[in-house]
């Protein structure tokens, strides 16, 4: 018998060392798509001995719906700003450690002043700043007003796409009947959910993901998405063309946040840190098309980039745009809103 388990614990001593070996640690993170360099995210493998495990999601609830059921086992998160504070009021996410993240530095000032919910970037920090626009096909569509209403166009009908997105969809609404992108006005949300099932009439679907392809391969003519993301179009496709909407847009924040029940803190500060160093946050911005808000990375930009469209929004229309922010109790009003649209 003796024999019998000496000979098992070599067999597995011997698999433990030629088989695996010392294990490398795990990063596990949670994140909007096409937003990260796999450069960006190799390099920090082999700088931190470690290996990264990327899932994504294409919305703010179904991320947070993950994270509230407990046990996702994810180190790191992407809410947008709006969404962090919500998680960091209901106690989901963990204080970060300042000590372990130098490169906030490098975060805009004017930017966490003036557009930022964690100012302080105490439960939160600034990955890249989104917008959300128009793309369409400058060859199929000569003219285009500049207004959210071309949703309820019916020469478009079945050929456009809106963001399937709670609070950017309302906000638009909102916006083209004159109301604040934050409206908790009952009467003004009602009047944002009509304009919705008006268009809801004339698009094709309500989609997050899929317009992209669908704009690219001409299945669609003019779409509401994230700026960063259409740009990324652009590049391929010169016939492609943003309008910034004259009622103004929305402005978000994408956000890296730790949960409360992360098992690898230490590293997801360490890959929150290193995404901000100028050299990889400029290459992020190439790849993503979006601004990091890093002072040190906007230096850094190429002239194509520097010159690219979603980076240069017209600053009337700038002027109009609106942080989406947290409202508190008046989120469920929003729900309630978006549970009739989809009825
Ligand atoms: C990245 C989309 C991020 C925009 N592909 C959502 N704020």
């Amino acid at each position: 018998m003796k024999k019998i388990i000496s000979i098992v614990l070599a067999c597995a001593c011997a698999l433990a060392f030629f088989g695996c070996g010392p294990k490398k640690p795990v990063l596990h993170v949670y994140m909007w798509s096409d937003y990260i360099s796999p450069e960006s995210v190799e390099c920090f493998e082999k700088e931190f001995n470690c290996k990264v495990i990327i899932d994504t999601f294409d919305s703010n609830e179904m991320m947070y719906a993950k994270i509230k059921a407990g046990g996702s086992g994810y180190d790191l998160i992407q809410p947008s700003s709006y969404m962090a504070k919500i998680m960091n009021d209901q106690k989901m996410l963990l204080p970060l450690d300042k000590s372990k993240i130098p490169n906030q530095k490098y975060i805009d000032k004017d930017f966490l002043k003036n557009n930022a919910l964690d100012k302080n970037m105490d439960y939160s920090m600034p990955y890249m700043v989104c917008y959300a626009v128009v793309a369409y096909d400058a060859d199929k569509i000569k003219n285009l007003p500049d207004t959210w209403n071309v949703f309820s166009n019916p020469e478009f009908k079945k050929r456009s796409t809106v963001l399937n997105d709670i609070r950017e969809l309302i906000g638009i609404a909102l916006k083209v009947n004159g109301f604040s992108f934050n409206s908790t006005n009952e009467a003004e949300l009602q009047k944002a959910k009509e304009t919705i099932l008006k268009w809801r009439e004339n698009v094709a679907k309500f989609d997050n993901e899929g317009y992209k392809t669908g704009i690219a391969t001409g299945e669609y003519v003019l779409v509401h998405g994230y700026s960063g993301d259409l740009a990324q179009v652009l590049l391929e496709k010169p016939n492609l063309k943003l309008m910034f909407p004259k009622e103004g847009l929305s402005i978000s924040c994408d956000d890296w946040a730790i949960p409360a029940d992360a098992k690898n803190a230490d590293l997801a500060h360490a890959f929150m840190n290193y995404m901000a160093e100028p050299e990889i946050a400029v290459q992020n911005m190439e790849f993503s098309q979006y601004d990091a808000v890093n002072t040190e990375a906007r230096k850094l930009m190429p002239e194509e980039l520097r010159n690219a469209p979603a980076m240069n929004i017209p600053q009337e229309v700038l002027n109009k745009s609106e942080v989406i922010m947290d409202l508190g109790a008046d989120n469920e009003k929003y729900n309630k809103i978006w549970d009739e649209i989809k009825m």
